[in-house]
């Protein structure tokens, strides 16, 4: 397949003026006229004028007026190329698609009887011909005729301008966009939907309506959806000053959708699990995830939408910094510090599980790509997590004020254009006079860089010098790497666990001493001296998770402790925590692997067993903090820890551990069960999911002891819960242990929310991941009658969570579950190859893996390969695993 490079760009050869489209909408057949105006572009080398187009059929090409002959254009495999055309061009083209039969939910789809749009990347091809790349922005009119009893509600971007009937029994619908937009921003819905709407008056005064559309009967599921968007509006205007800028915004729900949600211009389409939510079918987790997916979409309005990328490679100029101020946007809503917190723990969290293993493994790859076979893998927890945590570190530079400096001269700079990472990072650097060019790196060097950190005390100088030495391992096609710019945010504790106010050598201060400050790392090794140090003090490195790298840093577990329960900076005190507990993970699973017998009598008197009971018994704390301090790293985590993943003894490792902590500790885990009950009406609010979340995990550690007593406390939770949140965490403590209602649990579960296919997507999550749930009994809940491949949610919830949540049982010895990860990547691949893509990136690690396994998996990867019929989706991710 074709690589697509970054050096190759080129300006388009003709620039789209306007486009007006008609759709006659069917399932069987739509039909879609379009006619564009285009001129010549100046700049352009390109002299013929080039249009993509995807399983279309051409049924009528007219140029300035006139049919064009066969000989007038070159009709290749995706695309239509113009010879020679004049320099002002009317193009008047119809093409017919296949709705019904669009299993890949790219292009114009069917999702139970309504129509749906999903154009990005490169969706809209398969709606017309088109110069389908995000420079090529135009204006929009768009008429949708279709049967007015199926389809009563027809919508696009932009500004409802006309509707009516056209008789026989058809209606239409005449929508607007006032705004110049990149193709990958078209949308339209048509069908049976109806909508909560409210008028909501801007801080310009100005009144705007806001619609969340959904399927019929589920009107009851809108409210949170529709508060969060006008948190959102709010939120942008106040720590932005950026405005709506249309006098209309809907969203609408969809069952069927390969990812979160998509940012069309007035009309974001949601993947349902994003838009509905009651107490009865949502977890706090779900609550707080359609908050941060509907403030993401609602912020590309203005970076992504206003501003919007030059080509396909700078992806992360809209995402990274739309993930950031997402991410920015959650933390302002929960307000409290130690809140702020728990959110940065749970982003850097995302971070370490999924992002670090993607930059150490085949798939790594710069946050701005050089290259490409599809576009669609390409939008990865690299460009996205990793593209907020270089904004977030030009925000750690130059403080709020800064950042928002170098945003206001973005959007003074480039408002309505489509541009460059460069160009963002030159806005910052310009508005706040700094030189940034060596923080480019950031954007074009793969892996993660590793900062190693040796301190010295001078007791007769009083002076404390850190060196902070930097490397970052070879990736592919990157063998060297260049010294990053790395902002290390840094602190020292005196002996009592306070702050030391810090005089950094060679800096001047006004005003009080600071007690973080942040030091510039440029140089591969560089050391900086702090003076008027009374005390040999413990140095807290990387406050805040300053920089996405691995901090090497040899600590005493004593230290550790004392960090965990001294630390100002509250990231640190988790990661403390998490420190001391991978320390003893790993030394657990080299016992394992030596054969020796596991032995958890002294846990007590460890300094990790000191901390964790310190943590629990400390009813000063948030419980949104105890929880994250308590739980250990995962399993993925910490097999990105070891040089060969034992899966089975990292699994077997962590649960000893759990059930050690759960007895050692039980009388605590109790108090805090208890202690944390929330009593009355559910509530969302981040307070009270803090506290459920760290119930929910006292009662998973004290189900860890496998008593008569924890099942029945579990049963009963399960039986009184009044939200989602306290049921699934019951369900799935009963399902993992070996209570006798364990079945009938499930069974019950089932029966009440057949009707509701998001918490059936749980119901089937929770038994791929639970304990005892092998390969085998995957595929018999593949056979239950609601499951199906072709939903990906629904996909998503059995099978990606076998694969990715479940490693124990997945890397059975046997090579079975890789079997099974075959039969499923190319049963995907079939009918939706996104999807399919998604899902062969559970092998990208093979290569840790020991022998025996990785010789299974090498097996079950080449078998995907050789497959016929391969999309080039499946195809990039295996070929590059197996490189
Ligand atoms: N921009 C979309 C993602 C589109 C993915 C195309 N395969 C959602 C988002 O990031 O907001
Ligand atoms: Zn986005």
């Amino acid at each position: 397949p074709l690589t697509i490079y970054r050096k190759d760009y080129t300006p388009p050869g003709f620039w789209v003026e306007t486009v007006e489209m008609g759709f006659d909408l069917d399932p069987e057949a739509t039909h879609v006229a379009t006619r564009m105006t285009l001129k010549r572009n100046p700049a352009s080398q390109n002299k013929s004028l080039l249009l993509y187009g995807e399983a279309l059929r051409l049924v009528q090409l007219r140029m300035n007026g006139k049919a064009l002959t066969k000989r007038a254009y070159t009709l290749g495999p995706g695309t239509l190329e113009i010879n020679n055309p004049p320099d002002h061009v009317t193009l008047e083209i119809e093409t017919v698609t296949h709705p019904n039969l669009n299993t890949s939910l790219m292009g114009l789809y069917v999702s139970d009887g309504n129509f749906f749009t999903q154009c990005e990347a490169e969706g809209f091809r398969k709606i017309t011909y088109f110069p389908d790349r995000p420079d090529v922005m135009a204006k929009y009119k768009v008429m949708l005729r279709a049967d007015k009893e199926k389809y009563p509600v027809l919508l696009s971007n932009g500004n409802l301008i006309e509707e009516g009937d056209l008789g026989d029994g058809r209606h239409y619908a005449v929508w607007e966009d006032p705004f110049k937009k990149p193709s990958y921003l078209f949308a339209l819905v048509a069908g049976k939907l109806v909508c909560q709407e409210e008028k909501y008056t801007l801080h310009s005064g100005r009144e705007v309506l806001l619609q969340v559309w959904v399927e019929e009967g589920n009107l009851d599921k809108t409210q949170h959806a529709m508060d969060s968007l006008k948190r959102s509006i709010r939120w942008d205007e106040e720590r932005f000053g950026l405005e709506l800028d249309l006098d209309r915004f809907m969203i609408v729900a969809v069952g069927d959708f390969n990812m979160g949600a998509m940012e069309n211009k007035g009309l974001n389409i949601f993947n349902t699990k994003y838009v509905l939510a009651n107490p009865r079918i949502a977890t706090d987790t779900d609550y707080a995830n359609i908050e941060s997916v509907v403030g993401h979409e609602y912020f590309h309005n203005w970076t992504g939408n206003r501003v919007t990328c030059r080509d396909w490679f700078q992806l992360s100029l809209k995402e990274g910094l739309t993930v950031f101020r997402d991410q920015e946007f959650s933390a302002d809503m929960i307000g409290t510090d130690s809140a702020r917190a728990v959110k940065r723990i749970e982003d850097v969290r995302v971070l370490r599980q999924a992002q670090f293993p993607e930059d150490a493994g085949p798939m790594a790859h710069p946050v701005r790509p050089d290259s490409y076979v599809e576009i669609n893998n390409f939008y990865t927890v690299t460009v996205y997590e990793k593209g907020a945590e270089v904004v977030r570190m030009y925000q750690t530079l130059f403080g709020r004020d800064g950042f928002r400096k170098g945003m206001d001269l973005y959007f003074q700079r480039h408002d309505g254009c489509a541009v460059e990472c460069d160009d963002f990072r030159r806005a910052m650097a310009d508005a706040n006079g700094r030189d940034l060019s060596q923080f480019e790196l950031w954007y074009c060097q793969s892996g993660t860089p590793h900062l190693k950190v040796d301190t010295h005390y001078d007791e007769v100088a009083k002076t404390y010098a850190i060196t902070l030495t930097q490397s970052c391992p070879a990736t592919p096609g990157q063998a060297q790497k260049q010294p990053y710019h790395i902002p290390v945010a840094v602190g020292l504790l005196d002996g009592s666990g306070r702050d030391l106010p810090l005089h950094l050598g060679g800096v001047e201060i006004d005003g009080p001493a600071p007690t973080t400050m942040v030091l510039e790392l440029t140089q591969q090794r560089q050391s900086f001296e702090f003076r008027n140090v009374p005390v040999h003090p413990v140095p807290s490195i990387l406050r805040g998770f300053s920089a996405p790298v691995v901090l090497e840093i040899d600590y005493s577990d004593a230290e550790l402790a004392f960090l965990m329960a001294h630390d100002s900076d509250p990231f640190n005190r988790w990661e403390a925590g998490q420190r001391l507990a991978m320390r003893r993970l790993l030394a657990l699973a080299d016992a394992v692997q030596k054969d020796h017998a596991l032995s958890d009598s002294e846990l007590q008197e460890t300094a990790l067993g000191k901390a964790y009971h310190k943590i629990l018994s400390d009813r000063m704390l948030d419980p949104a903090f105890c929880e994250l301090a308590l739980t250990l790293p995962s399993e993925t985590v910490v097999a990105e820890q070891v040089d060969v993943v034992d899966p089975h003894a990292i699994h077997a490792v962590r649960q000893f551990m759990r059930r050690s902590l759960a007895a050692a500790m039980r009388v605590e885990w109790e108090v805090a069960y208890q202690a944390n009950r929330t009593p009355g009406s559910y509530s969302p609010d981040a307070a009270a999911a803090g506290k459920r979340a760290l119930k929910n995990l006292a009662l998973s550690y004290l189900m860890e002891l496998d008593e008569p007593q924890m099942h029945l406390l579990a049963q009963g939770q399960y039986d009184q819960a009044n939200n989602m949140t306290d049921r699934i965490a019951a369900l799935s403590a009963l399902v993992n242990s070996s209570a006798a209602g364990r079945d009938e649990a499930l069974a019950r579960f089932y029966a009440e929310f057949e009707q509701e296919a998001l918490v059936i997507d749980k119901w089937f999550a929770l038994q791929a991941m639970a304990r005892t749930t092998d390969v085998a009994k995957v595929r018999d809940l593949m056979a239950h009658t609601a499951f199906t491949l072709k939903n990906p949610n629904r996909a998503r919830s059995l099978i990606f969570s076998f694969c990715n949540g479940n490693p124990a049982q997945f890397h059975a010895v046997d090579g079975s579950g890789y079997e099974f990860w075959a039969d499923q990547v190319i049963a995907l691949n079939a009918i939706n190859p996104q999807v399919a893509a998604r899902l062969a990136r559970s092998l990208d690690r093979w290569r840790k893996y020991a022998p025996a396994l990785q010789e299974k998996m090498q097996a079950a990867l080449k078998r995907v390969a050789a497959t016929k019929s391969l999309s080039k989706d499946v195809l990039e991710v295996v070929t590059k695993s197996l490189a």
